[in-house]
């Protein structure tokens, strides 16, 4: 893989799908030059809650995280591109949306931290991205296509 075809994962949360937000956060990457590799629109059961947020299996906030997170329809996805993991991470925000930047995702749609719209993969968090991905998606449902505005968006492409 070059330089630009590092993949992170990305998942709008049921406050986000509910609010009609699918799209203008889509288009926020688009628009950024990353590139769109693999999409799903699906539920999010106990089980795969709990593979997600192990991390957080002990903390007084993980069961209303699950039953947040399996409430009501997602928009997973994968993108790719330069950096793409600590850049999107960087067009989030914080994990409370009250403490984001405007600008950010979180920032001009949120303001409670346990509806904070989006998931992004952790980019302090070593093979996060790659860990994420597996769990969402089999390797088939990532699309292999080259984006032809790349050329525009990279100066070496
Ligand atoms: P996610 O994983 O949802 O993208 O959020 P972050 O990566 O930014 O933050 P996180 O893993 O620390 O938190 C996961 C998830 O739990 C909710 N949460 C978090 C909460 O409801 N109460 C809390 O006190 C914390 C720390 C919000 C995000």
């Amino acid at each position: 893989m070059s330089d630009h075809d590092e993949r992170t994962f990305v998942m709008v949360k049921p406050d986000g799908v509910q609010r009609g937000l699918i799209g203008e956060i889509v288009s926020r990457f688009e628009d950024r030059g990353l590139k769109l590799v693999a999409g799903k629109f699906m539920r999010i059961d106990e089980e795969l809650a709990h593979d997600h947020y192990g991390e957080h299996a002990d903390k007084p906030f993980f069961e209303g995280l699950v039953e947040f997170i399996t409430s009501g329809p997602v928009f997973a996805m994968v993108l790719e591109g330069a950096d793409a993991t600590r850049q999107v991470r960087a067009m989030v925000g914080e994990t409370d949306p009250a403490e984001s930047a405007p600008g950010t995702i979180r920032g001009d749609y949120g303001l409670d931290l346990g509806h904070n719209v989006i998931h992004a993969s952790d980019h302090e968090d070593e093979g996060a991205n790659e860990r994420e991905i597996d769990l969402f998606f089999d390797e088939d449902e990532i699309v292999d296509y080259e984006l032809d505005a790349a050329a525009w968006v990279y100066e070496d492409e």
